[in-house]
């Protein structure tokens, strides 16, 4: 055969032959009986050696050094506060949901430096009460994608292209209004006694590898391009971001701002964590999916890595970070400890069956291992120490559910939390 002709059909096999085992992710594990053996830090264990085995010493030692260590070498430390943040009403008596929803629409505005952003919410409270518990939590494409509302705002901020949901540039069309409603069982909310609250993510930070935008480039000193190797990356952004939606909460009479569940989905399900974490206003918080860096443990060896994450999304988290791509026995910290920041309030961790890059078992494991926390407080952890069957959900103040079915949020999943807010007196 003529070797000419041969040639390009070689190359071509063997571009295919790599790009097939790229995309199969040949490093990341899936096989459970490879996936240890590990040994965590103990979380009841200061870094001097001292067991902690009362709150008052969980609150003063233990919780401030775990805290720091997040901050410090995960996710990201926030260089400084605002100069101020407007407020202005932008919808007030919207009605949604044949009248038994009210709809308003808020635009946060933040200053510093002479710079400014703006962010817009989206509330939907159920007319029936007089001060509503709600949920907080991003969305992954713009409000208006969120209801086949057509009295949402779209925004103006940069969108990832998304041909499936029409979106052709980096910017937000009509035509994907009500797109991602299935993530949203906003009728199910209301009618349960419970308001929503979302805004866009990309409000607070584009989802892209370039911090030269969003909040970042506000508190940026005259030369800076970029986060210092402790300072913020998109998660912590967009935690601080649901901080600042707190602030405008407290403010707002028609919401029970004690009340406030933060949630979030897959990355936002990080957010929501470290945000509940790092501001104990958030009464509770829900993560659904949320997997590495998020609830799942990440010594277990299990689905996606810090290698993994930090080469996909190196934006997401500080500098210093990278620096535990493989080296995850290195870390000071895991994600059980994240939940633990959380106790005592209400924490849910939910996996779905199909979503191992999550790691289901790591995600549950972590709930698992945060009750120890919860019981210095005299409250039950998590009330099954073994890994539920799918949909036989763990409802409690540590909660956790195993859903059949794919990476993503469902009627079900909304169905399981509000059994969760109910349990909890939210
Ligand atoms: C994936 C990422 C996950 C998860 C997910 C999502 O690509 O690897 O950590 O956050 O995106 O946000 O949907």
């Amino acid at each position: 055969m003529n070797i000419r002709k041969i040639t390009p059909i070689l190359f071509t096999f063997v571009f295919l032959g790599i790009s097939i085992l790229y995309s199969q992710n040949k490093s990341v594990n899936y096989d459970e009986l490879k996936a240890g053996p590990y040994s965590l830090p103990s979380i009841q264990t200061s870094q001097s050696g001292v067991i902690i085995n009362n709150v008052q010493d969980w609150e003063e030692f233990r919780k401030p050094e775990i805290l720091y260590s997040f901050t410090n070498h995960v996710y990201g430390r926030v260089p400084g506060v605002l100069d101020s943040m407007l407020v202005k009403i932008t919808e007030q008596n919207g009605t949604y949901l044949n009248g038994t929803a009210k709809r308003k629409q808020v635009m946060l505005t933040f200053v510093k430096n002479g710079k400014e952003l703006s962010v817009d919410l989206l509330i939907y409270l159920p007319i029936s009460m007089e001060k509503a518990p709600v949920f907080l939590g991003y969305n992954f494409q713009g409000n208006h994608t969120i209801a086949d509302d057509r009295n949402i705002f779209i925004t103006k901020s940069w969108v990832p292209i998304n041909s499936e949901i029409g979106v052709e540039s980096n910017f937000a069309v009509e035509k994907s209004r009500g797109s991602m409603k299935t993530r949203w069982d906003i009728e199910k909310i209301i009618e349960a006694g419970y308001g929503l609250v979302t805004l866009y993510r990309g409000d607070i930070d584009p989802d892209k590898d370039d911090l030269s935008d969003g909040i970042h480039q506000l508190f940026y000193t005259k030369e800076q391009e970029k986060p210092k190797p402790d300072e913020w990356g998109t998660i912590a952004a967009w935690s601080w971001g649901l901080s600042r939606v707190m602030d405008f909460l407290e403010t707002d009479q028609d919401i029970d701002h004690e009340k406030v569940i933060v949630f979030g989905h897959s990355r936002l399900g990080k957010a929501s964590l470290w945000a509940a974490a790092t501001d104990s206003r958030f009464a509770g918080c829900i993560s659904n999916n949320s997997g590495a860096m998020g609830a799942a443990l990440s010594r277990r060896d299990f689905g996606e890595t810090v290698e993994v994450i930090n080469k996909a999304f190196p934006y997401w988290f500080c500098d210093n970070f990278k620096k535990y791509s493989n080296k995850e026995y290195m870390l000071p910290v895991d994600q059980h400890m994240l939940i633990s920041l959380i106790a005592p309030r209400p924490v849910y961790l939910a996996s779905a069956t199909e979503d191992l890059w999550a790691d289901p078992k790591g995600e549950f494991l972590s709930a698992k291992e945060a009750s120890v926390v919860y019981n210095l407080y005299g409250i039950p952890g998590l009330s099954s120490l073994k890994m539920p069957e799918p949909d036989s959900p763990i409802i409690g103040v540590v909660s956790y559910h195993l859903r059949t079915g794919i990476h993503d949020v469902t009627d079900y999943d909304w169905e399981q939390y509000i059994k969760f807010a109910k349990y909890n007196n939210f």
